[in-house]
């Protein structure tokens, strides 16, 4: 998978070179770039926000240095007529992601969907937002997909999509060692996970739950499935189907 980052801030995504993610890379399962948007202006000054039409509050980010990136990172697709080396080869246009507070929520089965892409871009935005035209223009070239990451504010779109990227590359397969942990995770069936523990069996006067010791597997595994009821029911109950 190909992912390019634009940002005013690179630095912000310096810890894409950490932990999995940079291992993906090194391996070459992953091909992740981070842009300077700063480095596709033409002024002296690398200007890349200006005051909103219609008055308010901040700055908004203008829409040349933009066009100008995206433009920049579509060239940089190698421009062969088959790149994929099939000749049936996909012809999926490459995702913009725009991260934005008002964007579609991004989910675990969006990470999923999006672990399917071969190539992603991610367009972080800083202070009140990118011209809503960038989109519009961009959306002749790429699928844009608006993206949030819950119901609260950040201040740009940097940390945002250093969630996104980590959720969906280790989905990719061969980025996570054992397989089997991407199925006993939280969401990977529609509820919270099971508690864990480890050794020692009693620790501060708190004990392991016996059925855990039991050896019992069938029993293990219907204590584990109560757990994730009870604990979804408490936690997050709008994750649980209305009661019929
Ligand atoms: Cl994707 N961006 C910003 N700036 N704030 C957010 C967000 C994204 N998701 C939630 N809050």
């Amino acid at each position: 998978m190909r992912i390019d980052v634009v940002s005013i801030f690179p630095e912000y995504l310096a810890a894409l070179d950490l932990s999995l993610i940079g291992k993906a890379r090194a391996s070459g399962l992953l091909d992740l770039t981070v842009h300077d948007l700063r480095d596709f202006t033409t002024d002296r000054h690398r200007t890349v926000d200006d005051t909103p039409y219609g008055g308010g509050a901040g700055m908004v980010m203008k829409p040349e240095p933009w066009a100008q990136a995206l433009t920049a990172v579509l060239d940089g697709e190698g421009g062969a007529a088959d790149p994929g080396g099939t000749t049936a080869g996909d012809q999926r246009r490459p995702v913009l992601i725009i991260p934005s507070p008002a964007g579609e929520v991004f989910r675990q089965a969006t990470a999923h969907e999006l672990a399917e892409t071969d190539h992603l871009v991610f367009a972080c935005g800083r202070y009140e937002g990118i011209d809503e035209r960038v989109a519009l223009w961009a959306a002749e070239r790429f699928d844009v997909r608006p993206m949030s990451i819950g119901d609260y504010v950040l201040n740009g779109g940097e940390v945002a999509t250093l969630a996104m990227v980590e959720a969906i590359v280790r989905l990719i397969p061969g980025v996570i060692g054992n397989p089997g942990s991407l199925t006993e995770e939280s969401h990977a069936d529609g509820l919270l996970e099971y508690p864990m523990y480890t050794k020692p069996a009693s620790w501060r006067g708190l004990d392991v739950p016996d059925v855990l010791l039991s050896g019992d597997h069938g029993r293990i595994a219907r204590w584990r499935h109560e757990q994730q009821l009870t604990r979804t029911a408490e936690r997050r109950p709008d994750l649980l189907p209305p009661p019929a």
